[in-house]
């Protein structure tokens, strides 16, 4: 391990803290590279301590590890304060957390603009979280953004929220019929914010590079997954950033020839949350019983997840798309107890076999699942340690799994726990 991209092979929730926990032994970096407090990732210490980690790097968990907010995040200042709060209330050692000078700020008329545009679009929402980080990346890209080193000269801060709220309170006053927003109250809330942690801001693409040349190893953690990305997911029904592995040299200001290898972090069924086609989704009791049974509710909104079976069709695309070289395969516990289990393996697209992700959009809507009904098992595995101990047909299913997405398992979930994990290479 050097460089090791850690990213969501579908639509996020895959179990990516878990890993993330689990690999940030091997590290003396984590680094998270885009997206911002809209992320959930759930850590479950061997103690059996559970957190839920939103924009800070899971690895703050992790003791002894240097922690980096990468300039491909947006933070939300008042987020950051209060999720540092939340760890150092817990005994948790923050201090090893930087922040990137180019990371963007989530300004709370970011957080308004994404709630009266979901609000507006009525039916058509996204159904983002709400958290400010589509418009944040709107402003990042239409050159209006605030940036992280903005904190450190009040002046030139003053003249940036000016500008930025200029054309945004016409929209909110004259579109959306809300009130305006005082430019003067948000510069002088988020210069007291970031009084609190302007020791944390670093050049951290340096320090990284540094870190590197010295044979120091890094762990970049992606939040949301492949098909939420900007580029290759369900456009538009997708998050504002780049989870993909392509992502994780820019959002870091690593050189791509840095990144020694991708890990997918891929759950042994699939669930979504937010609007957008899911060809797999189920609405039967199986949907209620993988919900249920996998606890698969919203870790930042609690909303509940959309669930569905094994879709081997993205799973080969977020190989292809990322350069995976192994899977973390989680949550296989949760598909204890059926007679059978169906996988994915192709797409009924208006009556053509599709084996690769469709062209566009609408053949993606289209979609209908090609099942192939593998035999199921009623043991109890969270207790499994090995492979072997693994009953047939479950390491059976791990094979086909394998085997349809086209890259290695590395490593099998059987439950939350830090050691409910069986290593296989
Ligand atoms: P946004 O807020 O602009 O990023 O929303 C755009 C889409 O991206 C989805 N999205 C997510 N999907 C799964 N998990 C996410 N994190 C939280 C979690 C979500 C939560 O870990 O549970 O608590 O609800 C996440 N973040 C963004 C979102 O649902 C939209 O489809
Ligand atoms: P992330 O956003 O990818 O980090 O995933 P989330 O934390 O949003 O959701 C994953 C959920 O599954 C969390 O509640 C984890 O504790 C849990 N989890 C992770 N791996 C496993 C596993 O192998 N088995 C079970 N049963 N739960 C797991
Ligand atoms: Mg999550």
């Amino acid at each position: 391990m050097s460089v090791l991209v850690l990213i969501g092979a579908q639509w996020g929730d895959e179990g990516k803290g878990k890993a993330t926990d689990l690999y940030g032994e091997r590290v003396q970096w984590v680094v998270r590279y885009q997206g911002g407090n809209n992320a959930g990732h759930t850590v479950v210490l061997p103690d059996g301590q559970k957190f839920a980690i939103r924009l800070i790097p899971s690895g703050i968990l992790t003791p002894g590890v240097t922690n980096v907010i990468g300039n491909g995040v947006v933070v939300n200042p008042e987020a950051l304060l209060s999720e540092l709060d939340e760890l150092e209330a817990r005994g948790v050692d923050t201090s090893g957390l930087l922040i990137s000078a180019d990371a963007h700020l989530v300004m709370p008329y970011h957080v308004a603009m994404d709630r009266v545009t979901e609000r507006y679009l009525g039916k058509a929402k996204i159904g983002t979280t709400g958290r400010g980080i589509g418009p944040a990346y709107q402003d990042k890209v239409a050159r209006l953004g605030i940036r992280v080193q903005d904190l450190l000269d009040p002046s030139i801060l003053q003249q940036k929220v000016e500008s930025a709220l200029e054309l945004k309170n016409q929209i909110l006053v004259k579109v959306y019929n809300r009130k305006a927003l005082d430019g003067q109250r948000i510069v002088d809330e988020v210069l007291a914010q970031g009084e609190r942690f302007a020791h944390r801001i670093a050049d951290t693409r340096l320090l990284l590079d540094e870190a590197i040349i010295r044979g120091e190893h890094v762990l970049m953690e992606g939040s949301q997954g492949t098909l939420l990305d900007v580029d290759h997911g369900t456009y538009p029904f997708v998050t504002s950033s780049n989870p993909t592995s392509g992502g994780a040299a820019v959002g870091a200001g690593l050189g791509a020839t840095r990144i020694t290898a991708v890990m997918g972090i891929l759950k042994a069924y699939t669930t979504r949350v937010g609007s957008g086609p899911f060809p797999t989704e189920l609405f039967d009791q199986w949907g209620d019983y993988l919900r249920t049974t996998g606890g698969e509710v919203g870790v930042n909104t609690g909303r509940d997840r959309r669930c569905g079976w094994f879709d081997a069709v993205i799973a080969r695309y977020a190989t292809r798309v990322n350069g995976i070289t192994d899977y973390f395969l989680t949550k296989l516990d949760v598909l204890s107890s059926m007679e059978q289990v169906p996988v994915c393996v192709a797409y009924d697209v208006d009556g053509e076999r599709v084996d690769e992700m469709p062209l566009t959009q609408t053949g993606f809507h289209h979609a209908v699942p090609v099942y192939e009904y593998l035999p199921g098992w009623f043991e109890d595995i969270s207790g499994c340690r090995t492979f072997d101990e693994l009953p047939a047909n479950a390491q059976a299913y791990v094979r086909r799994v394998e085997e349809l997405a086209g890259a290695r398992i590395s490593a099998i979930g059987v439950g939350p726990g830090r050691d409910q994990t069986i290593v296989l290479h």
